[in-house]
């Protein structure tokens, strides 16, 4: 499905006195503000190809009307985000539960949509029907080579099929540990990983990277074997160059302080991308911005801070993706309500009074420092976010207007209401 552009103007022609309104007054309290709107045009976030049916918990799945059954139907749902907010332009594949078999087909696809794809992930935490050997004892860090062996080829495989997509990074998430004591030796999965890890590393193409995603339990309970950042970048830092950490929102022990692990992570050059998410028990997938948005904009204040320092910008290089899924929310509305937290996140960052942050820093004003902080956080820069997409072309309210446009029972009659995503 693609929504007429008539049925966008028309709804932006609607909203347009009142966003006007709003816009010339956050641009008179915020001098200069204006300059952001090309950055927040810039910035794509990249949607997971597993988040586009309704996951489900361990204990049931409660599927959804108009759900895409094919890669191709979970790229038209994405082209449909992407027409309304304008920030939704990449995919991020996860093989093989999106295989794309025919690799031209699906690349004149996204051009006619717009999409490029992102990091591609492989999955070596379920066995496949077929499967030679099972990876209930891990994958990469397994005690039997031919276990191991395995899990490389199927790395390997991704980065091809990514590479024919044009994707350019491989993100490596590995559900090895142990859930009892004495099940694993720490050390030689340790070293068990990191060779395979450098296997794969090896087949990389030039222009390639990999993240190496780190989670503190799940699916084991007493160790994981990359638990933490200083875990994932260890392999990074022993892997070489193109090897970077990835840091996914859900992935922390509790109140673990992220903002500053993104900031040292960006300090010497390993942070590679994100899994956007949002949580308060565990990897709860929630969606972004849900329960900690103030975290989420003191990560993007260490985020600009430090690319400022490093003179990067957000297209850099770093992978911006989102991993939220769940099981009550129409998998449409929640992303688009994702993204744009995630984008509000960066428009109060891009506020931030960093010369009077820094002044305030240097005096030991510790007061001064938190209104600074605070002042930007407590801004509704929602009129910016919405400018940007207008002169993107898309929706000034995304989510209200796919409502408005009755998206989903347009995609129920499209698809029919008896539906099942391949993913989560
Ligand atoms: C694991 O919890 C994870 O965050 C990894 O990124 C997986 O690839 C993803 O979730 C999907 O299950
Ligand atoms: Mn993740
Ligand atoms: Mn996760």
């Amino acid at each position: 499905m693609i929504l007429d552009k008539n049925i966008i103007e028309q709804h932006n022609q609607e909203l347009a006195a009142k966003h006007q309104k709003k816009l010339a007054f956050f641009l008179e309290e915020n001098e200069g503000a204006d300059a952001h709107i090309q950055k927040l045009r810039d910035f794509q976030i990249a949607i997971p190809s597993w988040a586009l049916g309704t996951g489900g918990t361990r204990f049931g799945r409660f599927s959804g009307g108009g759900e895409p059954s094919n890669l191709e139907e979970k790229m038209e749902d994405i082209g449909l985000l992407h027409q309304l907010n304008q920030s939704s332009g990449a995919i991020s594949l996860h093989i093989p539960w999106d295989i794309p078999e025919d690799a031209e087909k699906i690349m004149s696809l996204a051009k006619k949509l717009n999409l490029k794809f992102d990091a591609v992930n492989s999955n070596t935490f379920q066995d496949q029907p077929g499967q030679e050997f099972s990876y209930k004892f891990g994958s990469l860090q397994n005690v039997k080579k031919s276990v191991r062996d395995q899990a490389i080829a199927h790395n390997i495989e991704v980065i091809k099929q990514g590479d024919a997509l044009g994707s350019k990074s491989l993100t490596v998430w590995l559900a090895d540990g142990s859930s009892f004591p004495g099940q694993l030796n720490f050390r030689e999965a340790f070293e068990n990983t990191l060779a395979s890890l450098k296997e794969i590393y090896a087949a990389l193409p030039e222009d390639w990277k990999m993240f190496v995603e780190y989670k503190s339990n799940e699916p084991n309970f007493y160790s994981t074997t990359v638990a933490d950042w200083g875990q994932s970048l260890l392999y990074a830092t022993k892997l070489g160059p193109k090897a970077y950490t990835l840091v996914d929102l859900g992935h922390h022990l509790p109140n673990a302080n992220i903002e500053q692990i993104v900031s040292l992570l960006l300090m010497e050059g390993k942070l590679g991308g994100f899994h956007f998410n949002d949580s308060k028990y565990g990897d709860d997938d929630l969606t972004t911005g849900a329960i900690k948005p103030y975290q989420l904009f003191l990560i993007f204040n260490e985020l600009v801070d430090g690319m400022d320092h490093a003179k990067m910008n957000h297209a850099s290089g770093l992978a911006w993706m989102i991993d939220a899924s769940h099981n009550i929310k129409d998998p449409l509305e929640d992303l688009l309500q994702s993204v744009e937290a995630i984008m509000m996140a960066y428009a109060q960052a891009l506020i931030v009074d960093r010369v009077a942050l820094k002044a305030a820093q240097q005096k030991n004003d510790v007061s001064l420092a938190q209104e600074i902080l605070q002042q930007a956080y407590r801004t509704d820069v929602r009129p910016l976010i919405a400018e940007a997409r207008l002169q993107n072309g898309g929706a000034l309210n995304p989510v209200k207007l796919f409502r408005a446009a009755n998206v989903r029972a347009a995609l129920i009659n499209e698809r029919g209401s008896e539906t099942k995503a391949t993913g989560l």
